[in-house]
Order: C-alpha cells, then sequence, then structure tokens
C-alpha cells in the first residue's frame, strides 16, 4: 500500500469542476481533500489565478508510478493539452505527485526526472503548502520537514496572505 498527497490545480475554463473532476475520479481512493484555495499564479507569464487544492490518497496495491499514471488520467480527462513553449504556463488540471509513503510510512525517493519525490519544488509553493497544512496540520514533507515551519520560511512565507480560501467552492462532500 501506498499514501500520497496530490496537488491539483487548474487556471482555464471551470477550474471548480475540473478540480471536482479530479476528485470524483480519483474514487476510493481518497482519504481528504482540503478546501479550494484561489492562487496567485506563479511562473510563465501573465495568466490568470489558479484554484488548488490538495488530495491525500491512499490505495492498497497502488505504486508511486501508478500515482503518476492517475494523476495524467485525471489531467487528460481534464482536457490538459501541454505546451512544450510553456511549461508553467495556463492549464485547464494540472495533478501533480507531491509525495510518497509506503505501509510502513516510509517516504518514496526517487530521481527519475518523470516522478521526482517528493516532488522538487513542493517546499517552494504556499498553493501546496497552505491547503495541505489545512487538511493535514502536522504533516512534513520528506526531507524538508514539518509543512508549518515550511510555511513561514523564507521563500514562502511572503506567498501565503495571497492563497485564499474560497468557502462555496468546497470539494469536501466527495471524500
Ligand atoms: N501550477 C503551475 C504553474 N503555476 N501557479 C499556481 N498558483 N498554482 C499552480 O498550481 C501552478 C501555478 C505548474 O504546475
Ligand atoms: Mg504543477
Ligand atoms: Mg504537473
Amino acid at each position: 500500500m501506498t499514501g500520497a498527497v496530490l496537488s491539483i490545480g487548474g487556471n482555464l475554463g471551470d477550474s471548480h469542476a475540473h478540480l471536482r473532476a479530479a476528485v470524483e475520479r480519483l474514487g476510493t481512493a481518497v482519504v481528504g481533500v482540503s478546501g479550494v484555495y484561489r492562487t496567485p499564479p506563479w511562473g510563465d507569464g501573465a495568466q490568470p489565478p489558479y484554484l488548488n487544492a490538495v488530495v491525500l490518497v491512499e490505495d492498497r496495491t497502488a505504486t508511486a508510478r501508478d500515482w503518476l499514471t492517475r494523476a495524467r488520467a485525471c489531467e487528460a480527462a481534464g482536457g490538459r493539452v501541454r505546451d512544450p513553449d510553456r511549461r508553467f504556463g495556463p492549464r485547464t488540471l494540472d495533478v501533480d505527485v507531491i509525495a510518497v509513503w509506503s505501509d510502513d510510512g516510509t517516504p518514496v525517493v526517487s530521481g527519475d526526472p518523470e516522478l521526482t519525490l517528493p516532488h522538487p519544488r513542493a517546499h517552494l509553493r504556499a498553493f501546496v503548502l497552505v491547503p495541505w497544512h489545512a487538511v493535514r496540520p502536522d504533516a512534513e514533507l520528506p526531507g524538508y520537514g514539518p509543512i508549518a515551519a515550511l510555511l513561514t520560511s523564507p521563500e514562502v512565507a511572503a506567498d501565503v496572505a495571497g492563497v485564499t480560501l474560497c468557502p462555496e467552492l468546497s470539494l469536501e462532500s466527495m471524500e
């Protein structure tokens, strides 16, 4: 069995609908979902604000690779089209595997460029850390320590206030 933290986000089309569809597709693996947050776009030029959330998943049989496969299936179903010239550009739905743990609690570490674990930029992104902290305040990002501490790090602290909860856009009934 593995457990994983997935970051979901989008800024094209009906982002709330795309987030809901992703949670629905992940199905019974979902063991926790954060609220939905409006977040300033990070990277690659002018683009609309994002909606972001974090989903906690567990599965008796899934490997770390399987979470990537499932993440990509969600993105494909969400109409994701990759622009090779704009790696961090706007998208309908992005599902990123942030961290994976084996059933004994050991974090999976991977240098595979397709699936680097933990996610190489998660510790810098308020749009990942704020929702994750809201749903699991005691969580730790393997190799980086408690997410509560990362939220106060110099690279992240200034971005936290920009990540605002949208109470009207809950995903919670889908848990
Ligand atoms: N994802 C990106 C690029 N920039 N900005 C925000 N606010 N949220 C995201 O999920 C995001 C981003 C590429 O994955
Ligand atoms: Mg991403
Ligand atoms: Mg991605």
